[in-house]
């Protein structure tokens, strides 16, 4: 990667402590900074973070600035305040937990929400401030949302990427805060959003097209005529290193030391942040239940339960703390015996040698968290695992779960299903374990984390590049002008005018969309030039189209081109067609529109049409899709063609459609000037059919085969009105 990379995230990747009276650099734990600092220390990076310690005195920030600079660091301090309602309150208080599943844990707070926007604001400026046009600006977590969109106002053309760390929820979750479409907002003004999931990246854009009045193309959304991509990217560990250190001399020191503790039991371990979404509790009471009906297994495993210090000025995690506290109290006051003790457990944080001893020596790792994004403890125990043994019990709510297909999965919410897993880990043959071992290391190394930070810079550039087409197509003012002046000095023009999308906007009822005064008045000026012909080609029928246009002299293909009407003629059909098909797809549409409220169906000569724009919800395209798949195996053995456009689906004879009528109207004729306008799907077998010559347009921003495209009807008719405007030059000064 040349370019270089700028980093934001909340925390940075060392945290400031006060030792006495003198301020030190320590390394931050979580899987984000020790995870993305070592993939990136071969990079051209700069990390843009919060030092982790409320600093005021102005000498200090000045020496930790230094001290920071040395090692590409920039930090972006905070005060208590907005440590208390930005990051304990709106972060920790609010997101988190909602995103996490837990809606009564929630808390709603304008104070807090406000913090939030300040300090975000206050991240924005930073990156804004040492960001220069080349870098590529990397926004981590759910902390930051709203830090995309705020660079992008201060950077339109910057490449900005956002990754979320922790689970997106459904949309009936997120739809409970407040400020979701802030929330969305922001995070949308990232080209490449990111999550570790492909069910969190399906929410995303669920969410999006609830909220947002966007158009969406599978991944794709066009958010402010900018394409942005929603994508999944599980998230690696540095395997190499889990490797090397599992394998190390000091590890092996701390091995033997920990069987000392425990003896020749079974090791069962579990290591979590303080957190109520790690399951500890639940996994506690699993363990007791195990103890009670399995007898044989007391004194002959123990669990090691590592819980690392968090958010304790959270009220919550002070209650949850007590909760682990007496739980682990009670179940060894009634079952240690002289020589065992059930459960070990730690309250605070390990050096990352020991961590790796207490993988190696464990028999079994309990993973069991009640949501989790990705979950890293879990790779991280199968890559410290040199000799293959060793049992992974995960829960299926860790996004780690989609990758780690040969862990004993579980519901954490199942005590008995807990239980059980258990009991299976314990009597597990070495050979299995071995196996299935074997299967998850390859996962975990191959999916690294330099695969992770490859893939997601990659896809990222390849977003920006795939916009960048789009701009080059999108009719900019100076383009406008050159078609003007094509138009001007062009004797024989042909212009080819799509209608619903196109001239009108999209009504809820299809006999709403007539055509208004102007659009009438835009129209007759431009037949009226005998150097245009003009040609309407709709998927409309034509008794429609003669109703609204009746005295208009232009070329009209009705019914995507079954009828033809040429200038002050009448309509005829275009070929010998078949509509013996009719009443069996009549019968499916049928049952389709009386199951799905607000969908009508449209029958015209030669085609039928299933119209679904005033069914509300996602429903709609629920049921289109079905509707689609099911049609598809009828009309493949009928000769037809089955249409899923925008809010509609249509069947029709595969011999009509927009490329044969553009064919008709390039017969025998040479035009010194063509264009093409249209919307739909059916529209591009016309851009498909006309020589490159011609400029083609599609309305409103997608892929397409046209050379050009506008954002709106409106656009269309301004071009329009430009060309109606245009004199002849006989007429001048006449
Ligand atoms: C988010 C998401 C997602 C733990 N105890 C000690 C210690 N750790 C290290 C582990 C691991 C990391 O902390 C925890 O990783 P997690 O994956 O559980 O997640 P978080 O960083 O808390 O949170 C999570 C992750 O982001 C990455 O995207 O997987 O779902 O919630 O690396 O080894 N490290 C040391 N001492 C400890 O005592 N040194």
């Amino acid at each position: 990667m040349e370019r270089r990379l700028l980093i934001v995230s909340n925390r940075l990747p060392v945290k400031a402590v006060w030792k006495g009276d003198e301020l030190k650099l320590r390394a931050s734990e979580g899987g984000l900074a020790t995870g993305l600092g070592s993939a990136c220390k071969d990079m051209d990076y700069l990390w843009i973070g919060w030092p982790g310690a409320e600093i005021r005195e102005p000498e200090i920030i000045q020496e930790l600035d230094q001290q920071l600079g040395e090692r590409n660091l920039i930090a972006v301090y905070l005060t208590q305040t907005e440590i208390n309602d930005f990051y304990e309150g709106f972060s920790n208080e609010t997101l988190w937990p909602l995103y996490h599943y837990f809606p009564s844990y929630t808390i709603y707070n304008n104070e807090n929400w406000n913090s939030y926007v300040k300090v975000n604001r206050k991240f924005a400026e930073a990156v804004a401030h040492e960001a220069t046009a080349d870098d590529i600006i990397w926004i981590h977590d759910y902390q930051l949302a709203l830090v995309p969109s705020m660079v992008r106002e201060r950077m339109p053309d910057a490449t900005i990427g956002f990754f979320q760390h922790i689970p997106f929820p459904a949309f009936e979750i997120f739809r409970l805060l407040p400020w979701r479409k802030e929330i969305l907002e922001g995070m949308l003004g990232a080209d490449l959003i990111g999550f570790h999931t492909l069910d969190d990246a399906g929410h995303f854009v669920d969410t999006a097209s609830h909220l947002l009045d966007l158009d969406i193309a599978s991944n794709n959304l066009q958010f402010e005529e900018r394409l942005v991509q929603v994508d999944a990217f599980p998230m690696g560990i540095d395997y190499q290193k889990y490797q090397n250190l599992a394998t190390s001399e000091s590890t092996a020191r701390n091995v033997a030391k920990l069987r000392k503790m425990v003896g020749s039991q079974k090791l069962m371990i579990s290591v979590d942040r303080l957190d109520y979404t790690k399951g500890i509790p639940q996994r506690l009471l699993a363990f007791q239940y195990m103890l009670e009906h399995y007898p044989e297994f007391r004194e002959n495993i123990s669990f090691l339960q590592l819980v690392v210090p968090s958010r304790d000025h959270v009220p919550q995690y002070k209650v949850f703390k007590d909760e682990i506290d007496k739980l682990v109290s009670s179940i060894n006051a009634r079952f240690s015996t002289i020589g065992w003790t059930p459960i070990y457990y730690f309250y605070r944080s390990f050096p990352i040698n020991l961590l790796s001893a207490v993988y190696r020596t464990a028999d079994i790792a309990l993973v069991t968290p009640m949501r989790d994004g990705m979950n890293l403890v879990s790779k991280e125990f199968v890559a410290s695992k040199p000799d293959r043994t060793g049992v992974l019990v995960l829960s299926e709510m860790a996004g780690a779960a989609k990758e780690l297909l040969q862990a004993i999965q579980v519901n954490p919410n199942d005590l008995l299903n807990l239980v059980d897993a258990m009991v299976r880990a314990i009597r597990l043959p070495e050979e299995e374990q071995k196996a299935n071992m074997e299967l998850m290391q390859q996962v975990v190394a191959k999916f690294d984390i330099h695969h992770w930070v490859d893939l997601f810079l990659r896809t990222l550039l390849e977003v920006k590049s795939r916009q960048e087409e789009q701009y080059t197509r999108l009719i900019t003012p100076s383009l406008g002008t050159s078609i003007l002046e094509r138009y001007e000095n062009a004797n024989n023009r042909l212009i080819i005018l799509d209608y619903d999308g196109t001239l009108v906007p999209f009504h809820q009822n299809i006999l709403q969309a007539f055509p208004d005064e102007s659009l009438r008045a835009l129209l007759d000026k431009l037949v009226s030039d005998p150097k245009n012909r003009v040609a309407i080609i709709s998927g409309r029928s034509h008794l429609h189209l003669e109703n609204w246009f009746r005295d208009l002299p232009a070329d009209f293909f009705a019914e995507h081109g079954a009828w033809y009407k040429p200038p002050r003629g009448s309509w005829k059909l275009t070929a010998n067609l078949r509509a013996e098909w009719k009443p069996a797809i009549r019968n499916i549409m049928e049952t389709f529109t009386e199951k799905t409220p607000g969908s009508s169906m449209e029958e015209k000569s030669f085609s039928l049409a299933w119209h679904y724009r005033s069914v509300t919800g996602e429903i709609g395209e629920l049921r289109a899709r079905e509707l689609c798949n099911n049609l598809k195996l009828f009309s493949a053995d009928h000769g037809l063609q089955v249409l899923c456009g925008k809010k509609v689906v249509e069947v029709k004879n595969i011999e009509i459609n927009k490329g044969n009528s553009v064919k008709q109207l390039l017969l025998d004729h040479s035009y010194d000037f063509i264009m093409a306008v249209g919307d739909d799907t059916t529209d591009e077998e016309m851009f498909r059919i006309l020589p490159e010559t011609a400029i083609t347009i599609k309305v409103a921003g997608r892929s397409s085969a046209a050379a050009y495209f506008v954002k709106s009807f409106k656009e269309v008719r301004m071009i329009l009105e430009k060309f109606s405007s245009v004199r002849e030059p006989a007429f001048i000064g006449k």
